[in-house]
This record gives structure tokens, C-alpha cells and sequence, in this order.
């Protein structure tokens, strides 16, 4: 199957049995949450053709937040894919989703077999540095709905993922490595009663890019 016949991207892919039969799958035990981490839905070869095309592909964007009347850089670059029509408030920020681009669907349809469920739309972030991150949030926004399925694929430097209970201040933080080709899946209570944040770090690493797919009412 290829993704991109224009630019000649054939990938060779392995069978859907080899995949399955090669995913390492860690369910995490915390309460009030349903979090799985896959170690890879792609060959070695496919990441980094993946980390590449998305890279020069995507077109990423810098937006702005409005933080005690002052304008701020967000310190990550973004960009919204999805079916037209799904329109998302996220981080106070309107976004209209661009049409989806053939890499998209080609990852889309690889998670949505892994998951076992349908996404409508794709949030993707691009940390260019230790200094990108994400602050601790959940993704509870309406559009989303009650228990929202968020499958979440990272590609390139290996960053730390934290989670933390928003409740249980006794409950102890989860700390994940999402490596190259991972995918985590956050399903159930988990945006309840949980946050989640990339923090920055100061160790040099590798520009990171992750898609966050979900399903927009
Ligand atoms: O980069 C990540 O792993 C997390 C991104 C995230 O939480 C989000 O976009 O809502
Ligand atoms: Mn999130």
C-alpha cells in the first residue's frame, strides 16, 4: 500500500497479522483511568519516513495564547486535520481543520484498526526543542463527549509524558517515555479524572511530533 504515489513514498508494509502479532501493548493500573501504551503500529523504516513527511508536509502553525492580557507564543508549532465541518475550541484557540492529506489517512487508518474505533479529526504538535511542551491539561474539551478515545502517536525525540489525578492529590504521578512509533490510548474516565502534560526538559533531544486523533461530535 502506498500513502503518497506523488512523491513515490511506497512503503513496504508488513501484514496486518505481523503487526498485530508484533505489538507490545502495557496497560497501565491506575484508577479511574484507562491508559494503554503500544510500542509501535509502524516499522522502524515507516517512523522515520512518517517523522519526515510529516515534518515537510504538515503545515504547521505558531499560535498565540492570551495570558493576563498579554500575547504569548504557544511553545509548540500546531495544525488541525479532520472532516470538514468539525470546527474546535482548543486552548481558547477557534480552529478550522484542514482536509486531510494522504499520510493522515494512511496513520489514521493504521490506529483506527489498533484502536478499534473511528477519529474524525487530528490535532498534531510539533516540539521543536526541550524548551516545546505542553502544560498539564485534559482532554475534556465539550465537542469531545463524555469518555472520549484519544489515540495519541509520537514520532521522533523520546519525550516524558506525566500523568496526575485531578482528585487524589495522594495518588501518585504516572511518568511514561514515548519513544519513536509509540501510541498511547487514553479511553474511559481517564480525561475526568486525569491530566496530562509534556513537560520541558533541559537535556538536548530531537524534534518530536505528535498526533492526538479523536472524534468530534
Ligand atoms: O505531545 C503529547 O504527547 C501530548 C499532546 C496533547 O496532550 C494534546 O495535544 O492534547
Ligand atoms: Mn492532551
Amino acid at each position: 500500500m502506498e500513502y503518497d504515489s506523488d512523491t513515490q513514498l511506497s512503503l513496504s508494509l508488513w501484514n496486518e497479522a505481523e503487526i498485530f502479532s508484533s505489538l507490545e501493548i502495557k496497560h497501565l493500573s491506575i484508577p479511574d483511568g484507562e491508559v494503554e501504551l503500544y510500542s509501535s503500529c509502524f516499522s522502524g523504516d515507516e517512523n522515520d519516513k512518517i517523522f519526515q513527511t510529516l515534518f515537510s508536509q504538515v503545515s504547521w502553525k505558531q499560535e498565540k495564547i492570551k495570558c493576563y492580557g498579554k500575547e504569548l507564543d504557544l511553545p509548540r508549532l500546531t495544525a488541525w486535520y479532520g472532516d470538514t465541518g468539525k470546527r474546535y475550541v482548543y486552548s481558547r484557540i477557534a480552529m478550522e481543520p484542514e482536509p486531510w492529506i494522504p499520510v493522515l489517512l494512511y496513520i489514521k487508518s493504521r490506529v483506527e484498526d489498533v484502536a478499534q474505533f473511528s477519529f474524525n479529526s487530528v490535532l498534531l504538535n510539533l516540539y521543536r526543542d526541550g524548551r516545546d511542551s505542553i502544560a498539564w491539561h485534559s482532554d475534556d474539551e465539550p465537542e469531545l463527549g463524555k469518555q472520549p478515545v484519544i489515540a495519541s502517536l509520537s514520532f521522533g525525540g523520546e519525550r516524558k509524558f506525566q500523568l496526575r489525578h485531578k482528585v487524589k492529590k495522594e495518588q501518585e504521578k504516572v511518568e511514561l517515555n514515548l519513544t519513536h512509533g509509540s501510541l498511547l490510548i487514553m479511553k474511559g474516565k481517564t480525561q475526568e479524572y486525569w491530566q496530562h502534560q509534556i513537560p520541558k526538559t533541559s537535556k538536548p533531544v530531537m524534534p518530536r511530533i505528535n498526533l492526538t486523533f479523536r472524534f468530534i461530535d
